[in-house]
Formats: structure tokens, sequence, C-alpha cells
């Protein structure tokens, strides 16, 4: 069965876990990625969706963190911060950047980025084709309150995505998010053929605005989404009014958007009625009415592989297939 993933960051590739273990092998299942969270940072472009991923499938996560390599070392972070050299609040780790300059030198040798992650990926063998859902440049920014605002500064600013979670975690209010480059980006051709051609689309319980929310609108991706053969099925990220990891609600308010599984399904929209979703899975106990969309309440905890296995099967009845 060719089942195709939309993801994010740690959630989705959590998500993934659970999408390998309920398939077995034999399967063929690609992950579209992210993007939006690149960033270029002491000359290296960092990839933290399509790295979590790779890693998380690989076996080199740190499982704590959700993010980085285990067992990882700082004393490069240290030396760079002995220079004074910005930015200093991103958790750089010795043997993740060794990732960042292979990387860095492919794309400055002018390998695009989905051959690149091909070319990474060889060594983590994920189990899970990874394809970013660009090649090329799409770079989610925060408009905020300018925060060093004198009396001649500009009153609001646009700081990188990396910034506003990492550096702030979130605290001021995002006014908007701009996805810079996403008027000159195409999706990935690979990635929109992957949708095109499932049997089922899944869309992971990644963060629906900064994520999803971000992948959906690279142009030629609604096409690809409107276009597909399979049912599309999302999975809530949002459990009993609340964000399970991450401040996905810091990202759903901005957009006035309800920090529920009702409100996030209702944001994505039925298939049947013009949105995305044909079915629509909340966690035990939530409801959720969406036009177009068939719901359905399941446990949405991925608490083991095995439970999110659950999870993923459940999709897959929802959407009228099976492995
Ligand atoms: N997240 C943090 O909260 N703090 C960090 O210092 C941090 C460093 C980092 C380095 C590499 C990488 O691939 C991811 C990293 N993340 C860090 C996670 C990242 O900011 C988020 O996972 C995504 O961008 C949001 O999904």
């Amino acid at each position: 069965m060719k089942v195709t993933v939309l993801v994010g960051g740690v959630g989705g590739a959590r998500f993934l876990l659970g999408v390998k273990e309920a398939l077995g092998e034999g399967h063929d299942i690609t992950a579209v990625v992210n993007v939006g969270d690149d960033i270029w940072m002491h000359g290296l472009r960092i990839c933290p969706d399509l790295d979590t991923c790779m890693y998380t499938l690989g076996g080199g996560i740190d499982t704590e963190r959700g993010w980085g390599h285990a067992g990882e070392t700082w004393t490069v972070k240290e030396e760079l911060a002995a220079y004074g050299a910005e930015p200093s609040w991103f958790g750089l780790g010795d043997k993740d950047i060794a990732t960042h300059l292979v990387r860095s030198r492919m794309l400055r040798a002018g390998y695009p980025l989905s051959q690149v992650t091909e070319a990474l990926c060889h060594r983590w063998q994920p189990g899970v084709r990874l394809l970013p859902a660009s090649d090329d440049r799409v770079e989610t920014h925060v408009v905020i309150d300018n925060p060093a605002a004198g009396e001649d500064d500009p009153p609001q600013v646009a700081i990188h995505f990396q910034e506003w979670w990492v550096r702030y975690q979130a605290k001021y209010p995002a006014h908007r998010f701009a996805s810079v480059g996403a008027e000159e980006a195409k999706v990935l051709p690979a990635a929109a053929e992957a949708i095109a051609g499932a049997d089922v689309v899944l869309v992971a319980p990644s963060n629906p605005v900064v994520s999803i929310g971000t992948m959906i609108q690279i142009p030629g991706m609604p096409q690809a989404l409107v276009g597909a053969r399979g049912r599309i099925v999302g999975v809530s990220p949002i459990v009993g009014g609340a964000p399970l990891r991450g401040m996905a609600d810091a990202c759903l308010s901005a957009i006035g958007v309800e920090t529920s599984a009702e409100g996030v399904g209702r944001h994505y929209g039925g298939r049947a009625k013009g949105g995305l979703l044909d079915g629509w899975l909340v966690h035990t106990g939530d409801t959720a009415q969406i036009e177009g969309a068939e719901v359905r309440s399941v446990p949405l905890l991925m608490t083991s592989v095995d439970k999110t296995a659950d999870m993923v099967r459940a999709a897959f009845d929802l959407a009228g297939v099976a492995p």
C-alpha cells in the first residue's frame, strides 16, 4: 500500500514511527516534510523537521528533547559563544553540526534539498522516503511587537520562526506569520506525485499553522491535494483543548482559530466542501463537527509506538483502506 504523510517536527516524526509499525515490511511510505522552520545559522543550513524525522526514524534522536542527536556534546556551541558569535540561543550540537556541514556543502555545490536529504538518509536508513515539501526556500517568519522598540524604532518586527520559538518561547504574541519565499516557491514534484498517487494521505498531528499550514499553501500543493486519488485523513494535534507538546495554541490564537480538535479540523476544512480532510481523528472524549469530513474519536496519545500504530490503523479504517 502507498501511504503519504504530511509531517512537521517532533510530533510528526513520532507519528511516522507508528505508520512504519502499522504497515510492517513491504509498504511504500513517503513523508512530505515541512521546510518552513529551516534557517541559515553560522553559515550552515539547518532543517529541523527533516533532521528530526531522519534521526527519529534512523534511531539517532535524543528521545528526551525530541530533536537533535542522542549523546550530544556542545563544544562548538560553547566556542561560538566565547567568540560572541550570535545567535547563541539555538542548541547546535557537535554531532548535529556534521549533518549541517554535509548539507550546506552539497547545497552550495548546487544539489537541491531533496537530493541532499536522500544522501543524508543513506546513512540513517529511516525506512520512509523523506521529501522536503519544496526544494525552494519557504521560511516561516513571525511578526511581533518590537521587543526593543525605541521611540524612532518600528513598532513591529518580523523574526525567524526559530527565534520566536526557541529564543522567546513564543512569549511575544504573533500578529501574523509570513512564509518568506512562498510566492516564488513550488511544491517538490516528487511530493506532489506522492500525494496524488497514494492509497491514503495522512496529516500527522503536527503544528497545524507553521508545519501543516505552511506546507499546504506552497504553490502547487493545493492542486496536488485536490487531485489525491486516495482519501485524506488527519489526526488532531489538540487533545482536550490543549496541544500535547509545543506551542500550537500560540500559533492558532495568532490566526484566530480555536485551540480545539474541532477548531483545527474546521480550519483544515472538509474535502467535500473544498477543504483538506475526508476524515478527522479526535481524541477519546473530544468531539468535532466538520462539514464534508467524517469524524471519529480514538485514543490519540502517542505514548508508545504500538499506541501510535493503533492511531494509524484507525486512520486507515476511516480512510477505508487496509494495509
Ligand atoms: N528546539 C528548542 O526548543 N531549542 C533548541 O535549542 C533547539 C535546537 C535545535 C537544533 C537542531 C534542530 O534540528 C532542532 C532544534 N530545536 C530546538 C527544535 C526546533 O526548533 C523545533 O523542533 C522545530 O523547528 C519546530 O518543530
